[in-house]
């Protein structure tokens, strides 16, 4: 390739490459020449917010020539490589991680300090990424580093949203939304507007013959929207592969508003076409487990789809090969059904574009995509209302009628007569309206389906997925449990740790093998460790009061027991169980004498989390716990024994300082619900215990550290249909302890009860779906396990340290190598180390 440029250019080119910079003395010369240029401002004027663009666009610098590095020898190389398609990636900040992934966090850090700032506060200075809600998103994130650190050719494919996930403030006790505009300075983008994509919507189609006699179906009319091209360079940990994120933002095809009708006055109609696209990629939808099924949410997915699709068939049609290799070539994972449409859009493309026939473009689409699936629960299960796609996607909905027609006809044949499994399985679901079932379409689309943690996997077999078992076999589905970054969740979260652990382990070689944590078990004894590990627990709690007491107003005392449950507000989640067991614990206290308080264990109760702004519930559930707080916090004979904290805005930054506080975290979700969790895993990592439900990951967090290192309580996933059913058909009567609590409630002792009835009411009168009167004296009884054994500190760190050593199942290194493996078909390609990495120990 480099033979077609004249020599003299190509040695122009070479002479003046840039190199990215390794030394403290490049990289303050990189800050200042920044601050002075780019940012036009000088040492008496960089402030704080200067400083972190200015050493922001230092790292960007060098990320983003080992990210051309990375991109040649890929596009070099010609291997398969693997498109991640998620509505969500829950990033974080960016800057301490592209620090430490190349290696270079103490080189900026003096570097930072010459200049006269200190890092934290340099660091603290970023807006996180928040395009996400939870979870999914968050994986979605931990994925991307993965592939990067072990050298995976892989892109991430999302939404541009102009608003990521809300900010949640707490007001008299109620959550209020204030919204997310993160884009004011976002250093770690790069505007591509050379790839724009126009996207169509609405308008008709057109069938005929042509000549051959061949059908041909036309899409035309509608209205077009720009799809432009934003990147976001990937560092991976400690090599120089440095993959790309590439997310869409939309805009009005023309660019511009119609000047036509601004000359004519008409100045409101005149920009409304450029809002309307604009809207598209503007915000994004803060449900976390639930479908809404709203127009501009399928907007998006489609808007989205199209463009990653245009993108990924242009880059394979550059490499001249036959179709037929395009699976070869090419692995396209679905982050749940969100990008469904990837799979009707390829095919249309592949027919409609490209004219192949149906079965030889089928084939290509099925071999191409893999689908996870992340939830079992019946609101979350996607669901599109045909009218609505009718007249949005027109083309789209005929090729899921016809997909739809061929897999029927295919199960017709498998099983002769049976009807009711054809409308069980029949992606259109025959209600008023019809519905396109979007799981059902992602499974015959695929070649693999997994879940993601066992339980959950055998769960989506044997109940909502068990006729396409039948259909397909068994081998199409599949697990692969989820996974975290130890990168971000141990190294950057919790530095001193990783380097207490690195001192025993022979370095942060770990971080790339998390497997090595085994090692410690032989300190698990050892005084001297324990006593480092018991510090470096007791500083991270004193970080998170400093920042309890900046934020809340309320001192805790760092030596009590830190219970901590952040995730998003969802009933499914139990944080009502929580509070319940809460008031319980109070009450308790307010019964006890003095004597008997002495020997009670001090407990901090440590809530965070958003509501969807539309589910009322989850908002009376953070109402109740701020009013239990006001109350609690301020009972003189409860003083230090009981602390409730609701700590507002919880996010990934803060999920940093959280995660490496607990002593013990909540996962209580009702059994069968949660499909894995993840942040379970962060928080053994980061040497704090559990106390969970037999759900999601944590039936094999236990089986990884031991049942004796874990808090497991209540009904198991098997029982509970049949408690559902006795709630509703039979008697039901409430734990005694519940009742006591909620004739606390009642008593109007957090504020008007009134405020709470309808939570009270769906356990006492409405079947108490999620089983918490079920499952709460097992709870509370666990509870008081969990005290015990916090006064015995010494075993307790032992339990610690052996849950630590025990965790390297849980990297999402080795998640992203089950699906390379068992999904992808792909390999590693390492880019070679020329440019310096930073040597960082
Ligand atoms: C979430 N699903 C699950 O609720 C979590 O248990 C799981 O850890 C994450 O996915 C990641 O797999 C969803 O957010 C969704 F969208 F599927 F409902």
């Amino acid at each position: 390739v480099e033979a077609l440029i004249p020599e003299h250019q190509r040695d122009a080119w070479k002479k003046f490459q840039a190199k990215p910079w390794v030394s403290k003395d490049d990289f303050e010369k990189e800050v200042v020449r920044h601050v002075e240029t780019t940012l036009a401002r000088s040492m008496f004027n960089c402030d704080e917010t200067a400083a972190y663009a200015a050493a922001s666009l230092a790292f960007r610098d060098r990320l983003i020539t080992e990210w051309n590095r990375t991109q040649q020898r890929q596009t070099f190389a010609d291997t398969k490589r693997v498109y991640y398609l998620s509505l969500e990636f829950l990033m974080g900040r960016a800057l301490d991680n592209a620090m430490l992934n190349v290696g270079l966090k103490n080189v900026a850090k003096e570097g930072l300090s010459e200049l006269g700032f200190r890092i934290e506060d340099i660091i603290n200075q970023e807006h996180d990424a928040a395009l996400g809600n939870g979870g999914l998103g968050r994986l979605a994130a931990c994925f991307l580093d993965s592939m990067a650190s072990l050298n995976f050719p892989a892109w991430g494919y999302g939404l541009r949203y102009k608003y990521g996930i809300f900010k949640q403030e707490i007001v008299d006790g109620y959550q209020v939304e204030v919204p997310d505009y993160w884009l004011d300075f976002n250093p770690w983008e790069f505007p591509r507007h050379d790839i724009v994509v126009d996207v169509q919507f609405y308008g008709g189609v057109r069938k005929y013959q042509d000549d051959d006699g061949k059908n041909v179906a036309v899409w035309e009319g509608g209205e077009i929207v720009r799809a432009v091209a934003y990147d976001v360079p990937i560092p991976g940990f400690n090599t120089p592969t440095t993959n790309n994120m590439r997310l869409w933002s939309s805009k009005a095809a023309s660019g511009e508003f119609d000047f036509q009708k601004f000359n004519s006055g008409d100045y409101e109609s005149s920009v409304a076409d450029q809002q309307r696209a604009e809207t598209i990629s503007a915000v994004l939808y803060p449900n976390d487990n639930l479908d809404r099924g709203k127009e501009l949410r399928l907007k998006q997915q489609y808007f989205w789809v199209a463009a990653s699709l245009y993108d990924i068939v242009r880059r394979f049609k550059k490499s001249k090969r036959a179709w037929s290799e395009f699976p070869d070539q090419i692995a396209i994972q679905l982050n749940d059904t969100h990008p469904t449409l990837a799979i009707v859009e390829l095919q249309r493309i592949l027919i409609d574009m490209e004219g192949l026939d149906w079965d030889e473009a089928w084939a290509i689409v099925t071999n191409t995509f893999g689908y996870t699936n992340h939830t079992v629960l019946p609101e979350a299960l996607e669901k599109w209302s045909v009218p609505l796609f009718q007249n949005l996607l027109p083309r789209h909905l005929q090729i899921i009628y016809d997909i739809n027609m061929f897999f029927l006809q295919s199960v017709e044949r498998k099983f002769p007569g049976d009807r009711d499994m054809l409308a069980r399985v029949s992606i259109i679901e025959e209600s008023q309206p019809k519905m396109v079932r979007m799981a059902f379409l992602a499974i015959v689309g695929s070649h693999k389906v997994n879940g993601v943690a066992e339980l959950h996997s055998d769960l989506i077999r044997t109940t909502i997925f068990k006729d396409f078992v039948k259909i397909f076999g068994p081998d199409k589905f599949t697990n692969v449990t989820n996974g975290i970054t130890p990168r971000r969740w141990l190294h950057q979260a919790n530095p001193r740790l990783s380097e207490l652990i690195a001192s025993k382990t022979g370095g942060l070689g770990f971080l790339k093998d998390l497997n090595v944590l085994n090692e410690l078990e032989k300190f698990a004894d050892d005084k001297e460790f324990k006593k480092e590990w018991a510090e470096i627990k007791y500083a991270n709690k004193v970080k998170l009061a400093k920042y309890i007491k900046s934020t809340t107003g309320v001192t805790v005392n760092p030596s009590a027991l830190f219970d901590i449950q952040v995730k998003r507000i969802h009933e499914y989640k139990r944080q009502q169980l929580n509070i319940f067991g809460v008031i319980h614990r109070y009450l308790t206290i307010k019964a006890m004498t003095a004597e008997e308080r002495k020997k009670l264990a001090p407990r901090v109760s440590i809530f965070g989390g958003k509501a969807a702004p539309g589910y009322w519930m989850a908002k009376t559930i953070i109402h109740l716990i701020n009013n239990v707080g006001a109350v609690v916090n301020k009972d003189p004979d409860v003083g230090d024994l009981l602390k409730v904290i609701f700590l507002e805005d919880y996010n990934v930054s803060k999920a940093e300082i959280i995660t490496p506080a607990s002593d013990i975290s909540e996962h209580i979700s009702t059994a069968g619900t949660e499909a894995s969790g993840t942040s379970n895993m962060k928080f053994v990592l980061n040497g704090g215990l559990i106390i969970g439900t037999c759900d999601g990951a944590n039936i094999e967090i236990t089986r990884e550290i031991g049942e004796n290192n874990i808090f497991l309580f209540g009904n198991l996933a098997e029982d509970v249909e049949d408690l559902r059913h006795t709630h509703n058909y039979g008697s039901h009567t409430l734990d005694p302890d519940l009742v006591k609590v909620f004739d606390l409630i009642k008593s109007d002792a957090f504020g008007d009860a009134g405020a709470f009835g309808a939570l009270t009411g769906s356990i006492e009168d409405h079947g108490d779906y999620y089983l918490v009167s079920d499952d709460f004296h097992s709870y509370i009884k666990t509870q008081a396990l969990v005290d015990e054994a916090y006064k015995n500190q010494d075993e307790w760190i032992t339990k610690t340290i052996l849950s630590v050593a025990r965790m390297g199942f849980f990297s999402s290194d080795r998640c992203i190598n089950e699906y390379a493996e068992m999904i992808w078909n792909v390999e590693p390609l390492p880019v070679e180390k020329e440019s310096g990495l930073g040597k960082e120990e």
